[in-house]
């Protein structure tokens, strides 16, 4: 699906956006399925493990931040991984063997949808080495208004910037970093069925949602077989145990065979410590890390 340019594109800068990654049926399919569990969160009253809620959610105005890995909640966001147009978008990038590291559904309300301040997803959660990135399908148009992504041309290239406010991780970096070259931003809009790719070293956020439309972009962090997790900062794999993460594994596994033995890179790592006290999304850490705010 992609062509040389499209790879050499991405290789430079770090970013890419597919246009028509996913559309007709297929794409009808995710958006009425998404609908339907934004309807049933309806009578959710706080965050489970289905559902992150944003202020002001109630029986009459849903609002979420966060549908979570809506993968295990519908075989469709599955599908739409590893049996679309975008599976070959993915091995493209990263080779004949991939890895889900955790999907999202991140729904920024209409009318101050939470922002997402400026970091480095590997930040997150370095691994043995940087085949990693990050696909944003867009579940409806996505508009300057809406809350886009914005992404730094090149970052994925630079330093591993500092995530950490007062010694603790905070999942951000702070706005005022001269390093971070916010400057040089690039805004990623586009229609319904779009997608986004970034590295996981390339340096991202996005606004509040300013408008009177959701904002529903569908993520997918994915890795080749052979990068394996150093540690994650709120991820749920950790809690598993081995055998547990084993079958978890598999479960993950998107295209070719899995391996155990690691390729090591010599990539920039800090690791996302101490944590910050509320792991649970990434808007509790950096809430609860007391990131400053790009966007205040
Ligand atoms: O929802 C967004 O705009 C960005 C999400 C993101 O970067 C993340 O969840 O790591």
């Amino acid at each position: 699906m992609l062509t040389e340019d499209d790879r050499a594109f991405y290789a430079r800068e770090g970013y890419l956006k597919v246009e028509g990654a996913l559309t007709g049926a297929p794409l009808a399919e995710l958006q009425r399925i998404t609908d339907d569990l934004i309807e049933r969160s309806r009578d959710v009253t706080a965050s489970d493990e289905i559902y992150d809620l944003d202020t002001g959610h109630g029986p009459d105005s849903p609002r979420l931040t966060r549908i979570k890995l809506p993968h295990k909640r519908h075989p469709a966001y599955w599908r739409a991984l590893a049996a679309s147009p975008i599976t070959e978008v993915l091995t493209d990038l990263l080779g004949p063997d991939t890895v889900l590291q955790t999907s999202k559904l991140n729904c920024k309300a209409p009318g101050g949808g939470a922002a997402v301040e400026w970091h480095q997803d590997w930040a997150f959660y370095p691994h043995t080495n940087d085949a990693m990135l990050a696909f944003g399908l867009m579940l409806e148009d996505v508009d300057a208004d809406n809350g886009p992504l914005m992404v730094v041309p090149g970052s994925h290239t630079g330093p591993i910037l500092s995530h950490h406010r007062d010694g603790v991780f905070c999942g951000a970096v702070d706005p005022a970093d001269p390093d971070a070259h916010l400057d040089r931003a690039v805004t990623l809009t586009g229609r319904a069925g779009d997608m986004t790719v970034h590295h996981a070293r390339t340096l991202h956020g996005s606004a509040p949602n300013r408008s009177d439309r959701a904002r529903k972009i569908l993520f997918f962090e994915c890795h080749a077989a052979d990068a394996w997790p150093l540690l994650g900062a709120g991820s749920y794999i950790h809690e598993l145990g081995q055998e547990r993460f084993w079958a978890d594994l598999q479960d993950r596994l998107i295209t070719g065979r899995l391996t155990t033995t690691p390729r090591l890179a010599p990539v920039p790592v800090a690791l996302p410590l101490p944590p910050p006290p509320d792991r649970s999304s990434i808007f509790r850490i950096q809430k609860s890390g007391r990131a400053t705010s790009a966007f205040a």
